[in-house]
């Protein structure tokens, strides 16, 4: 057997997942074909609003190699149920039914009404196109307050509002505060819409087993054992009879965290047809029906002693559902409701949020999933503090940090974190990024009246991620809990299979999991294989979002991994004839006291467990052990993000030349993979700061719909990232002591990045920029404060 290391947990084990991935051999959904399927090409309304009068599809059914036509009219009856929408956050909430195909009325660009299924993709496709939908366009609201003001079209008709839901978080007497405080600083914040796009788009392949009545959906998904429920909602075919398998996915960034039509579609057309279905997103459908992120116009107000102590913070958010409630699409937001005083201290706190309905896409979670709004907020408004009470944005930030703990310790929303030292990663990021030095530079070039201008903005945020507390979901009215499960399977000759709940698509679970493991019961890091992602082989799972996986899906593995030794420490006693008091256990070795020659190994016991020829009295055979985790809190990474800019002021164009992010996810399993999800995460936000944003037309027409319109950072565009870790401060949480990092980089960055371009302009008397800072804004902001006029 290959040599076990001392310990793989905090060392780079290159990922196990890569060779078949950078070897072209990993299969993705649209790699699966099985024999006799059909094809299904989704028809999409073109109009944002629009009733459905009738449709003509005998023009479509004349294309040679069609099998069938389906309209939403057609479909009507055939459901169970909607899809599944988790999140209902209020009890007055506003969630009108939302089934696959529209029948009646198609309210966004892109909702689908009706489905071809043909022999090839192309001849579905030329189907699709042949069918002709008598449509009667209504009017269409698109901008928020818009849908909010009186006499605005309805998205919903028998809603009789586009009002959605207003949920409230109150912590202290706000009211007292802000009348009280001598320094109220009130920011107004744009957060655009933004469309995940990841590198595989979405796909859906269906196989019947009619004479079973038994269904396998392979999905481009992140959460197969959600999809599932989902599907049994919608479809009525039983739990049992449904098998959901993610095979290798090409990311997600939270777009895959959905239960989406063409699911439902494929599921229910391949029942009816009783053949193999399969559908594959097209990258131009992929900016209209796969769900977008953000769109918030934010509120924040701070109130502050006059040396800028906070006292308090007042946040009114709206934001934009789009056209229909998905899965988490109310919820997405509040997942940032208890970060938007970051790491700062505080006495009273209160945020509002409007849910708002509109005939665009629907909204729902992208990376960070409403942190990176929080976080926006908090971490602008703590500049523009700065800036009032005459203060440096670091000399504001160390002022007001809850002083370092290792306890759980109470934030102003009202949760406890579990650890933190804020000035110790600050320090540590001044350091990387030489602050005094960067000032220096900036001063220089001022002095000398530069044409490209330095900025140096900070970002020292605070997440909360680690989805789980089964109870305080349900305190927050999400319908599911937010445990986590895994099955270790110690195989008769000693090598070990890892079954967990979590469904990774990029983040490197088959490595990571394995080394928690290979430390748990002293086996070699080849020897485990980590199965995931398929609903029959762990039947029990959460699947992967808000940084969880690790956090929560992680600690059952190891918890797992425990119960294994502890059965196999009954086997080694009985064997050496000992009491388990009298065996030492070390890196997968049982060894008696006092005599370390009498031992035995996991692998060996791994043998015993499986010929069970000399097992403790009325113990089972076999080693499989399950466990099912439910954490008690959150977890709470943290960190200090300096980002520093070029601004090019005649042109507007603005560079990141330095990107210094130092971050505390407590114990680090790989420090490799941390690192790939920080700068991944780092520049994902830097791509909202700079480059990325929705923009539809007030027809509700989405001008961003190709990759040539919606603008995302190619590598030249950004530069190195420079990590730190800073105190790597055990969470209290769980017993492995790790936090979240799969989306500390997003959260973070784009205040960062903003921060650092209104520094570089700051002696122009420039405190805010619309996001994304495009070169026009840039320009046009430069332009307006030189008294240049344009707007
Ligand atoms: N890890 C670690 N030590 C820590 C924390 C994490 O070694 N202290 C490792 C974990 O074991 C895991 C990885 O880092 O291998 C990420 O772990 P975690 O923070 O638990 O996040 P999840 O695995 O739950 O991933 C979800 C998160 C989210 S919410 C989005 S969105 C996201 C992301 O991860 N989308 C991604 N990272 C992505 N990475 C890729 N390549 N593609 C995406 O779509």
């Amino acid at each position: 057997m290959a040599k076990v290391a001392d310990r793989y947990v905090g060392t780079d084990v290159l990922r196990k997942e890569d060779p078949e991935l950078i070897t072209g051999q990993a299969r993705f959904t649209d790699d699966l074909s099985i024999p006799g399927m059909v094809h299904m090409v989704v028809a999409r309304s073109p109009f944002a609003h629009a009733r459905i009068k009738g449709i003509d599809t005998s023009k479509a059914l004349a294309v040679e190699g069609v099998v069938a036509v389906f309209t939403g009219r057609d479909l009507a009856d055939e459901w169970a149920g909607p899809l599944l929408m988790a999140w209902p956050v209020t009890d007055d909430i506003k969630n009108p039914p939302h089934f696959p195909l529209a029948k009646d009325v198609a309210r966004y660009q892109g909702d689908g009404v009706a489905v071809v299924l043909a022999r090839t993709r192309a001849a579905a496709k030329d189907a699709a196109e042949a069918i002709q939908v008598d449509y009667e366009p209504l009017p269409v609201v698109v901008d928020m307050d818009d849908a909010l003001a009186d006499g605005a079209p309805l998205v919903h008709e028998d809603l009789g509002t586009n009002r959605c839901y207003t949920w409230s978080l109150h912590n202290g007497d706000a009211e007292r505060v802000f009348t009280e405080a001598p320094v109220v600083v009130s920011e107004h914040y744009v957060i655009q819409r933004a469309i995940p796009t990841p590198i595989e788009t979405r796909g859906v392949i269906v196989q019947p087993s009619p004479a079973q009545g038994e269904y396998t959906m392979w999905s481009s998904t992140q959460i197969p054992h959600i999809v599932k429920i989902a599907m049994v909602v919608a479809t009525g075919i039983a739990e049992s009879k449904l098998r959901i398998i993610a095979p290798r996915v090409g990311g997600g960034f939270g777009s895959k965290l959905q239960v989406y039509p063409e699911e439902a579609l494929c599921l229910l057309v391949a029942k009816k047809l009783g053949l193999p279905v399969k559908w594959v997103e097209e990258r131009s459908e992929n900016y209209l029906a796969t769900h977008h992120g953000r769109d918030q116009i934010q509120e924040v107000e701070l109130a502050a002693d006059e040396d800028g102590r906070i006292r308090g913070y007042r946040c009114r958010i709206m934001t934009n559902m789009g056209a229909y409630l998905m899965i988490i699409t109310p919820g997405t937001p509040l997942l940032g409701a208890f970060v938007y005083s970051g790491c700062y201290g505080g006495e009273a706190y209160w945020v509002d949020f409007t849910g708002v309905f509109t005939n665009t896409t629907p909204t729902d979670a992208y990376r960070g999933a409403g942190r990176p709004e929080a976080t926006y907020a908090i971490e602008r408004a703590m500049d523009a503090l700065a800036r009032r009470v005459g203060k440096d944005p670091v000399q504001i930030r160390r002022l007001n940090f809850i002083p370092p703990f290792t306890e759980p310790t109470p934030m102003p929303g009202g949760l406890k974190i579990d650890s933190g030292n804020y000035d110790a990663t600050l320090d540590q990021a001044l350091e990387l990024a030489d602050y005094e030095g960067l000032r220096k530079e900036q001063q220089a070039r001022r002095d000398r009246g530069d044409v490209k201008q330095l900025g140096i903005g900070f970002s020292t945020y605070l997440e909360m991620c680690g989805l789980a507390p089964s109870r305080v979901l349900k305190a927050l009215n999400y319908a599911a809990g937010g445990w986590d499960a895994a099955t270790i399977r110690l195989l008769a000759t000693g090598k070990v299979q890892v079954i967990a709940g979590t469904s990774p698509h990029g983040q490197g679970h088959a490595t990571t999991f394995a080394q928690i493991v290979a430390d748990d019961l002293g086996v070699h890091i080849d020897d485990i294989e980590v199965i995931t992602g398929d609903t029959t082989l762990a039947p029990l799972g959460m699947d992967t979002y808000g940084s969880r996986s690790l956090a929560i899906g992680g600690v059952a593995v190891h918890r797992a991994a425990m119960k294994i030794v502890e059965k196999t420490r009954k086997i080694a006693a009985h064997e050496l004839e000992v009491s388990e008091d009298d065996l030492e256990y070390a890196s997968g070795t049982f060894s008696v006291k006092g005599a370390p020659d009498r031992a035995k190994t996991i692998p060996a016991l791994a043998w015993s467990g499986w010929t069970a020829h000399n097992l403790p009295d009325g113990m089972e055979p076999g080693l499989e052990e399950t466990a099912v985790y439910d954490a008690q809190n959150f977890v709470f990474p943290y960190g200090a993000h300096i980002c520093v800019v070029e601004v090019d002021t005649e042109t507007g164009k603005v560079d990141v030349v330095k990107y210094v992010a130092v971050d505390d996810v407590g114990t680090v399993i790989n420090p490799q993979i941390v690192d790939g999800q920080v700068a991944g995460g780092v520049v994902q936000g830097i791509a909202e700061a700079l480059y990325e944003e929705a923009i539809y037309d007030e027809n509700g027409q989405l001008l961003t719909s190709s990759l040539t319109t919606y603008e995302i950072p190619g590598a030249p565009d950004v530069p190195a990232i420079e990590i730190g870790r800073g105190p790597s401060l055990p969470s209290t949480t769980n017993e492995l002591g790790v936090k979240g990092v799969g989306e500390t980089g997003t959260i973070a960055s784009p205040p960062a990045v903003i921060n650092a371009v209104i520094d570089a302009l700051s002696t122009y008397g420039i405190t805010d920029i619309e996001r994304p800072t495009s070169p026009e804004r840039v320009w046009r902001a430069i332009q307006q404060a030189n008294g240049g006029g344009a707007k």
